[in-house]
């Protein structure tokens, strides 16, 4: 598929996907939304990290496209929904880690597209805010589902209630974001970001990072049997044995994603 809206670029197993759409500060329709779907759908797999931005120095994502949505009726309104917290949910449960840089607007579908990845870090320009309500809707990317596990029930209904949107520093204190950049640092931190996840052993990033997402939801019994399913599978891995000899012989692992 030729995508017109993402901008994508790799470099050391690291990939970097800007979303560009210019006039509209990066507002997702339902054509960026399926350009997304595809090429979460077909990401190659020698790629280890993914870094999620947006083009141009204002905007992260402005939201989903108001204009789009306008005039839809409550079928189209949940077709529209779905479309796009399945894309979302692509990229939470994508077997490698995703990290948001978040370099501008961060707003609607924009915040909820953050929310989606593993990691966010921002911009101190960026500004996060789910305005949804004042518009008519609620926020319908799976915000209102994954704001609170992130800040907890408090932050997330005042904002979800006012739409009042946040600074970055705000952000960094209720833990939306873990790190605040300058502008022209972000992405250079984003990339050593990803550069340190891509030193490690491929297999135990992915089984990390399904476990922590399975065991999220799940009682402790349950999430502590999973883990343990989930340790006694890496020893089946060669790169855990290189890992241990390495460690032991006092010399740099060579990771083999076998
Ligand atoms: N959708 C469509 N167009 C947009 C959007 C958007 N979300 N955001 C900005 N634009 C357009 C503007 O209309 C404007 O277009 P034009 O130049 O043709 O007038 C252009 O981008 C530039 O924007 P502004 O002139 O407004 O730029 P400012 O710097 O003055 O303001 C803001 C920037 C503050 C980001 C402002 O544009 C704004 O408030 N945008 C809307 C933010 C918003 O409300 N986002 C939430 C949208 S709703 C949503 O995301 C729901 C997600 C769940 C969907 C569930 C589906 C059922």
């Amino acid at each position: 598929m030729e995508y017109n809206f993402l901008k994508i670029s790799t470099s050391d197993a690291i990939c970097t996907l800007a979303i560009s759409a210019p006039k509209s500060l990066n507002a997702l329709n339902s054509n960026i939304l399926k350009e997304l779907d595809d090429f979460l759908t077909n990401i190659s797999p020698d790629i280890r990290v993914l870094i999620i931005t947006g083009d141009g120095e204002k905007s992260f994502v402005a939201g989903a496209d108001i204009s789009e949505m306008q005039n839809l009726n409550e079928a189209e309104g949940f077709e529209f929904g779905r479309l796009g917290a399945q894309v979302f949910r692509k990229i939470e449960v994508l077997p490698i880690p995703v990290i948001a840089a978040v370099n501008g607007f961060a707003l609607g579908g924009g915040c909820e597209l953050a929310l989606s990845c593993d990691i966010r870090i921002a911009s101190n320009k960026a500004k996060f805010g789910q305005p949804e309500v004042g518009l008519g809707i609620i926020p319908g990317f799976s915000g209102t589902y994954r704001l609170a596990k992130i800040v907890g029930m408090g932050y997330a209904k005042e904002m979800i209630y006012t739409g009042r949107a946040i600074k970055a520093d705000e952000a960094l204190r209720i833990g939306l974001v873990n790190a605040v950049y300058e502008p022209e640092q972000l992405m250079e931190e984003a990339n050593a970001l990803a550069g340190r996840i891509v030193k490690n052993a491929p297999i135990a990033v992915r089984y990390a990072k399904v476990s922590i997402n399975e065991e999220y939801d799940l009682a402790a019994d349950d999430a502590i049997a999973f883990e343990n399913k989930m340790f006694g599978k890496c020893f089946a891995s060669k790169d855990q044995k290189e890992g241990m000899t390495a460690f032991l012989t006092k010399r740099e692992a060579h990771f083999t994603n076998e």
